[in-house]
């Protein structure tokens, strides 16, 4: 498998962390990605085979065993696990619907930590404080929601834990975003636990190296 990748991505980094968890990340190859800083707001020229395999042309993008490209998070951790030997980030049963239910209120605060990174690259002047607000308002309500479903991250490891482990890494790591701990007790504990897994100590965010 091949997979096109940065440290800085953090829907990437939730690939990473879920092949880690499963026992597959030695069997992907890692394509580095380049992205000028005007990626936020203009077509940029690609890492080379990037938009040739997915014309989608975003990060993660991985191609499988077989061939087949997934350009989407969500698709390649559903596809890490179907392949994984041994071990499952995806209950069956009743936790299935509880566990995805999580899981899209986790991707969708990634999707809005990642908007407002596109939007903080725009020159000030042309940056919306109203975009940036909306943003910030849903990531708040997530917060919120993870917050009084933080029973739900105590069962055995699954995709839900993994992305709002990330989505709280992310939050961290950008200093324009706000700090996710007050009026969040019970995830700030679990995060501080969660956050010593060695698939999370090795995959913290860093900039995009330079070509
Ligand atoms: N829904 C997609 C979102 C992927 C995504 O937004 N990736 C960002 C990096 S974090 C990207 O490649 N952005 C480049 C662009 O939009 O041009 C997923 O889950 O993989």
């Amino acid at each position: 498998m091949k997979l096109f990748w940065t440290p800085a991505s953090p829907f990437t980094r939730k690939v990473v962390v879920t092949a880690r968890e499963l026992g597959l990340w030695e069997r992907i190859e890692v394509v580095p990605t380049v992205w000028p800083l005007d990626w936020g707001y203009a077509t940029v020229e690609f890492t080379k085979g990037l938009a040739e395999a997915n014309p989608v042309a975003r990060i993660p993008t991985l191609v499988t065993d077989d061939g087949v490209a997934l350009g989407d998070s969500t698709l390649i951790c559903q596809h890490l696990n179907e392949v994984a030997p041994s071990s499952s980030i995806i209950p069956e049963g009743e936790a299935k619907a509880h566990m995805w239910s999580l899981y899209a209120v986790a991707d969708g605060l990634l999707e809005a930590q990642i908007a407002m990174r596109a939007e903080m690259l725009r020159p000030g002047s042309i940056r919306s404080e109203g975009f940036l607000n909306k943003q910030r308002d849903r990531i708040t309500r997530c917060f919120d929601h993870i917050e009084a479903h933080s029973d739900e991250l105590d069962g055995p490891l699954d995709l839900a834990q993994i992305t709002v482990g990330i989505a709280c890494g992310y939050q961290d790591w950008r200093e324009w975003l706000d700090d996710f701990r007050p009026g969040h007790g019970r995830l700030s504990v679990w995060y501080d636990e969660f956050a010593k897994r060695p698939a999370m100590r090795d995959t913290e965010p860093k900039e995009t190296p330079a070509a």
